[in-house]
């Protein structure tokens, strides 16, 4: 019966079916146990189909304007032939939290083309669990004929952690005018970034992006230590300027990766980062009573704290699931 469900939904997904691939990626998400077998069917016979599109992360604070710029770069990617899905991920909004009408609505172009798939993943609280269900769901979409899957993730520091490990290329999307608080506070993700753009590069706007985009650009400079400075390139999402540029370094930098082999790289690092996170979340949930669960939390939060040792806090951990 499972398996005979798990097969018609693979055969809508693999033939392009919207709604059988949002059925599917519910089901993904779904917490209930008797799901879990179906879920890991569906993959199964999906997994071939995937891996085939290009991975691109938009990261940035709030409003920079990550979606305005999706749906813009969406729509041309799709004149010109390409299947576009985005996944909205949001790690701080409780789970069915409101972002979602509103991200449809601020990618309204792109959502009435036939050719575009756009899906909020809810949070759960879990980092690990959002970015499972975000790779499982990047897998789904390629099996349904996506060629490029954007997703969007606030950058307030665990987001684009959790999402620069599941993309090919991850795009920080800036706003000018934060001057030196732009670098202190978005350091971390100017790191973790592959290419940066300075949004809004336009009207009243303009000049605070050009000089926040040239200093970025300098300072950038100095980071590189020899190798090539991360690509900085001024947009203006709602007037569509700087979009052809933005999408050609992208590519370039896909296909300098391809050439180098960080391509490959990146992908296998992070299929094996999602198997050791696997690995833990299945034991744990095999072994673990919610005492132990509870107890993880608070190991954890003592950890980030700096009051213990994660050494400390693993031994403790292990000695609960041993039941010592
Ligand atoms: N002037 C100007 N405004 C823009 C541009 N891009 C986006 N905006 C405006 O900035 C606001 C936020 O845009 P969004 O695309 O929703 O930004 P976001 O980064 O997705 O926001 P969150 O998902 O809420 O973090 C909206 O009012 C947009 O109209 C731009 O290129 N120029
Ligand atoms: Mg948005």
């Amino acid at each position: 019966m499972a398996e005979r469900l798990a097969a018609s939904l693979a055969r809508g997904v693999a033939s392009g079916d919207r709604r059988a691939l949002a059925r599917a990626i519910t089901l993904l998400e779904s917490e209930r146990p008797e799901h879990a077998p179906l879920a890991e069917e569906l993959l199964a016979l999906l997994l071939p189909r995937a891996g085939g599109s290009r991975r691109i992360g938009i990261t940035g604070p709030p409003g920079a304007g990550k979606s305005t710029l999706i749906d813009a770069l969406g729509t041309r990617l799709v004149t010109s032939g390409e299947r576009v899905a985005v996944l909205a991920v949001d790690p701080s909004s409780p789970l069915g939290g409101g972002s979602i009408l509103g991200d449809k609505t601020r990618m309204a172009r792109l959502a009435a083309a036939p050719e575009s798939f756009i899906r909020p993943t809810p949070s759960r609280g879990a980092q690990g669990g959002i970015a499972r269900d975000t790779a499982e769901t990047v897998l789904l979409c390629e099996a349904a004929g996506y060629s490029v899957v954007f997703v969007e993730t606030l950058g307030t520091g665990q987001g684009e952690h959790a999402v620069a490990g599941l993309v090919d290329a991850l795009v920080l999307v800036l706003i000018p005018g934060a001057g030196d608080e732009l670098q202190g506070m978005k350091r971390g993700a100017v790191e973790l970034a592959d290419l940066i753009a300075v949004n809004k590069a336009d009207g009243a706007t303009l000049p605070a992006a050009e000089h926040a985009a040239s200093e970025l650009e300098s300072a950038l400079g100095l980071f590189a230590r020899g190798g090539e400075p991360t690509p900085v390139l001024q947009v203006s999402a709602r007037e569509e300027r700087g979009l052809e540029e933005l999408w050609s370094a992208t590519e370039a930098f896909l296909a300098s990766g391809r050439k180098s082999g960080a391509f490959a790289e990146r992908r296998a690092n992070g299929l094996k980062r999602a198997l050791a996170e696997a690995v833990e979340r299945t034991l744990l949930h095999e072994l673990a009573p919610p005492a132990v669960a509870a107890e993880r939390v608070r190991l954890e939060a003592e950890v980030l704290a700096g009051r213990l040792s994660p050494r400390a806090a693993a031994r403790r951990t292990v000695a609960l699931l041993l039941g010592r």
